[in-house]
């Protein structure tokens, strides 16, 4: 799998392009994808898309990632960014570069999101330009 990139999407981003347009833009995750996956083919990489509610799967999916020698992970864990030493711990025990993602700039908006537990233990970070963060975000992981 190493030509596979994960990108992992937390809690309500399932949401996406439903709500809050204004702030995380009108395109849907699968919208995402599916700009992820052309993009993907024409770098020669494979995008395994996924997202979850639950801040385990998040923790389980890193671990998978490292254990089937995915090249990249790209993370958005939404709120758990702010708040997950689990998810701190994962990225630290696994060797597989993960890029922290955000459609909007935690850093413009409320005090409690400038932390990121993700930031403190990513390889570095891609946030502030909505759905194309996660383009961006791939550019990187393609060349790292
Ligand atoms: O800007 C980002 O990508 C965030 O990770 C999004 C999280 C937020 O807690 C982080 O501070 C920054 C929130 C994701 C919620 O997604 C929604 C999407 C549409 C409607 C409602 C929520």
């Amino acid at each position: 799998m190493a030509d596979t990139i994960f990108v992992l999407n937390g809690p309500n981003l399932n949401l996406l392009g439903t709500r809050e347009p204004e702030i995380y833009g009108s395109d849907t995750l699968d919208d995402i994808a599916g700009q992820l996956e052309d993009r993907g083919r024409e770098l020669g990489l494979t995008i395994d898309m996924r997202q979850s509610n639950h801040e385990g799967h998040l923790v389980d999916w890193l671990q998978e990632a490292q254990a089937r020698g995915a090249k990249a992970v790209l993370l958005n864990a939404g709120a758990f960014t702010h708040t997950s030493l689990a998810v701190y711990d994962a990225i630290k025990s696994i060797k597989t570069p993960v890029i922290e993602v955000h459609l909007s700039n935690p850093l413009t908006r409320e005090e409690f999101r400038h932390e990121s537990y993700v930031g403190r233990a990513a390889r570095g970070t891609i946030a502030g330009f909505g759905a194309l963060s996660y383009m961006l975000a791939l550019e990187a992981a393609a060349r790292i």
